[in-house]
Formats: structure tokens, sequence, C-alpha cells
């Protein structure tokens, strides 16, 4: 080794030593806060009439609100996998799955932010629900029974990287009434039957929603009281969409896109509504950046650091103009335990579904071990399904799927009608089966190589009521 390699690495060795030993103000906190089965639509900031979210309104007015916020995948751990690593679905193996595991290999900006002296840690639901498998911990941190006490842990001037899951607003819907939602001012999608069973069952739904928010108020002011609010990114999010009919486990907007609100006032400006989309793995390369930590070559998601520290509202980055992403297994609900792939991409016009495998059922058994159900509106529709007012509905929930899906957004935000078969339509239809392929055979998709069922061979882990 010559002098200056020998100079090089002695600088190295004090730069990581000095990285180990950063204060807290120079680098940010982070503070994650996801909720569990919240589609974008459900905060009066998104437009929401029959509920009030004022602590999720207050972190998008004095920070970024981001519309078009994607989740990558419609189900909790795989999701929640991709915000972790940086990385989709299809690269990350057992991970890509419901109740298995996320295998160590896969890095976590967890991880990173622990190596670069962060004080790192998650309460109630971080990863999951899964088994650690060859981890030793989950990977949003060590669990910590609240943020009070992740915050007595921390070592003084320590920064801090917290991650807090709620277990709302996931079934069971168990609020009560409490005169907190306004069931006549509630927009039943076009694909549910608006009847008062319905209604009630959203009723439920939304109540779980502003139970959520309370606790984000109550996290809010803990932050506060730290006073270190203004040097911490907080992020509001969700893990995937509404657990009913053709939301969560499916590909449409009601199942992968989610609130996204975000806040951190030292560096970015208040009041700001974004049209850029924005997907899951983006997140861990921008808290990196953010933090000043080196990104991994094998995180494919794209900080957007450049979005939030922009002046302007609207579309920011033109390359953001469209989200790519899919979903395996969910359940063991299929014969066989397979799943229903699909593989996704949504531009502000158009929603293009490749679903891989059309010969099975797209939600497997309505009930026990389902990917969503029992609901009430499913049962409704499985009870009047022979109505001519519902057969349409329940077709478009239950019954198999064509292998292509193309809905117009602009016409039909609810993505209803399939125009795949309409020729003015092909042309659209072949420019985004293009760049979808295009991007699953540049990052290693599986489903677009020789063995694109070895998703459905991964592990699937039963509760002890469920064996
Ligand atoms: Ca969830």
């Amino acid at each position: 080794m010559t002098n200056g390699k020998g100079m090089l690495c002695a600088a190295m060795v004090l730069l990581s030593l000095c990285g180990g030993l950063i204060q807290a103000g120079e680098r940010p906190n982070i503070m994650v806060v996801i909720s569990d089965d919240q589609s974008w639509w459900t905060t009066s900031a998104a437009g929401c009439e029959a509920i009030s979210t004022p602590a999720f309104d207050r972190v998008a007015q004095q920070g970024v609100m981001l519309n078009y916020g994607y989740c990558f995948a419609p189900q909790c751990a795989p999701a929640r996998a991709t915000l972790l690593t940086g990385r989709p679905i299809w690269q990350l193996e057992e991970g890509a799955v419901q109740r298995s595991h996320l295998p160590a290999k896969f890095t976590c900006y967890t991880n990173l932010f622990k190596q670069a002296g962060y004080h790192v840690g998650c309460a109630v639901k971080g990863w999951g629900p899964g088994k650690l498998g060859d981890r030793k911990q989950n990977p949003a941190g060590k669990q910590y029974k609240d943020f009070s006490r992740f915050l007595k842990a921390r070592k003084s001037g320590q920064p801090f990287c917290f991650w807090v899951g709620s277990r709302n607003p996931h079934r069971p819907f168990n609020q009560g009434h409490d005169g907190t939602v306004d069931i006549d001012k509630i927009q039943v999608p076009g694909y549910l039957p608006d009847v008062p069973e319905v209604r009630s069952e959203l009723a439920g739904y939304l109540r779980e929603i502003v139970q959520f928010d309370r606790e984000l108020a109550d996290l809010m002011q803990q932050l506060e009281e730290t006073g270190e609010a203004d040097n911490t990114i907080v992020i509001v999010t969700s893990d995937n969409g509404m657990p009913f009919p053709r939301g969560k486990c499916n590909c449409y907007d009601a199942g992968v896109r989610v609130p996204l609100a975000i806040r951190w006032p030292a560096k970015v400006k208040p009041g700001r509504t974004v049209d850029d989309f924005v997907s899951f793995p983006d997140i861990a390369p921008t808290l990196l950046e953010a933090a000043g930590i080196q990104t991994p070559d094998d995180m494919v998601g794209r900080s957007f650091m450049n979005v939030l520290t922009a002046d302007g509202s609207g579309q920011i980055d033109k390359t953001r103009d469209a989200v790519i992403y899919g979903r395996e297994r969910h359940m063991v609900t299929r014969p066989q335990r397979t799943g229903y792939p699909i593989r996704a991409i949504r531009t502000h016009d158009y929603l293009y579904l490749w679903n891989c495998r059309p010969k099975r059922s797209p939600t497997g058994r309505p009930y026990g071990i389902a990917d969503v159900g029992p609901t009430e509106a499913g049962d409704y529709m499985l009870a009047h399904r022979e109505r001519s007012s519902v057969a349409p509905l329940f077709e478009l929930c239950y019954v198999e799927r064509p292998e292509f899906e193309l809905y117009d957004i602009r016409k039909d935000p609810d993505q209803i009608h399939n125009i795949i078969d309409d020729p003015a339509s092909a042309q659209v239809a072949q420019r985004l089966n293009q760049r979808l392929m295009d991007y699953l055979h540049k990052t290693g998709d599986p489903r677009v190589g020789p063995d694109g069922d070895v998703f459905d061979r991964y592990p699937f882990w039963l509760t002890k009521r469920e064996k």
C-alpha cells in the first residue's frame, strides 16, 4: 500500500468514526407513521367529506401532500418490504408474498441508519405479518411499546429513525358509533352497490380512520415536545388500500393508492400539493439522501428529494409520470397455494394491468382464509348477484379477469370499464405494455423469466388457529 492510499484509508476511518458521532440537529430525525389498509381518498385533505382528519391535514399543510402515492403491493408485508428495502417485490424472493419472511440479505434503510449512528426502532406494527426467518429483529427496527419508550432509550444527542405502524383501519371495524362519520356524505365507489349495508360497512371503516388520526395527533404532540420537530422528516402513509372487494389485494387504485403527506420544516416548504408519482421503493433512497447516507446500488427506487425541496405545486419532476407495481400471493386460498400475480402501470390518464395467470380466481375463496373477506359488501353481492343492478358489480369483483385490462382514468376514475378490446385504445395499450415489460426485464422480474411461479412455492405461515 502506498502512503497516499494509507492516508486515504486513515481519513476514511476518521470520517466513518465522525459518522458514528453525529449529533441531533445536524442530520434529520425520521418518523414514518404507517396506517393499515387506508385508501388515498379517506382524508379531508383528499376531499373526503364524510369524516374529518385534522392531524393528517395538518401534516399535509405544514409540508407536502402527494396526491399520487402508491404502496407498490396491495398487501401488508410485501408493501412494507418495498418501503424498507427500496426495491420492487419481485426482487425480494420470500419478501414478495404475505406471511413468509424478508430474507436478511435484503438491506433495509433501518440497517443503514443504525450503521450511521442513529437510534432506530419501531412500535406496534412493523414489517409483517410474517416470520423473522434469518433476521434477529423486525426489519422496521427494534420493537418498542411506543414512541415515548423509544425516545427514553435514546442516547443524548443521538438522531432517531422511528417507525410506528397503527393497527387501524384494519379489520375488524370496532370503533363503535360515535357520530364522527356523516354516512350520507360517503361516496360509495362505483364497483360497490350503494345500499345501506355497504354504507354502514364503509362508515365502520371510516371510524377506524378517525381513530388513526387521533393517534397521529398524539404522536405529533409528542414530537413537538422533543423540541426537534422542525428537523424531523415525518412521513404519514398507509401500507395498502381499503379492505373491500376490488380494493386490498387488487391493483386498482382502491388497493394501491394511499395517503402520503411529508413534513420537514427545516428543508421543505409548506402548503404544497404535488402530482408526481411516488412509490414505496422511492422512500428509502429519499430518507438516505436526506440524512447524507450513501444509497446502495441495488435500491432501484429513486429519491424524490428534488420534489420535496422544490418550490411549486403540481407536476415537479416530469420523469415521475408513471408508477409500476404488482402483487403476488396473499393468502392460501387457491388450489396448490398459488397466488394471483398482477403487474401494473399507472399514468395520470391510464391504468394498464397484466394478470399473469388469468385462469386463476382473482379473489380466491370469498370466505375463510381468503384474500379479502368476508365483507358485508361481498356478502350482499353474493346474495343478490342475480339482480340486474348487482350482477355487473359481482362480475367486476369476483369473476375471472382477462389477461390484460386498460382503464381510461379521465373518463372512468373508479376503473370499471375495461377498454382493452376497444380498437381506439390499441396504441395506448401497446405503449403501456412495452413500458411495463421493459421495466420488468430491466429489474429482473421472474414473471418475465422461465420460472415465474417461483413465488407460489415460497412458504406460507399459518397461525395456530388456522392449523
Ligand atoms: Ca395492510
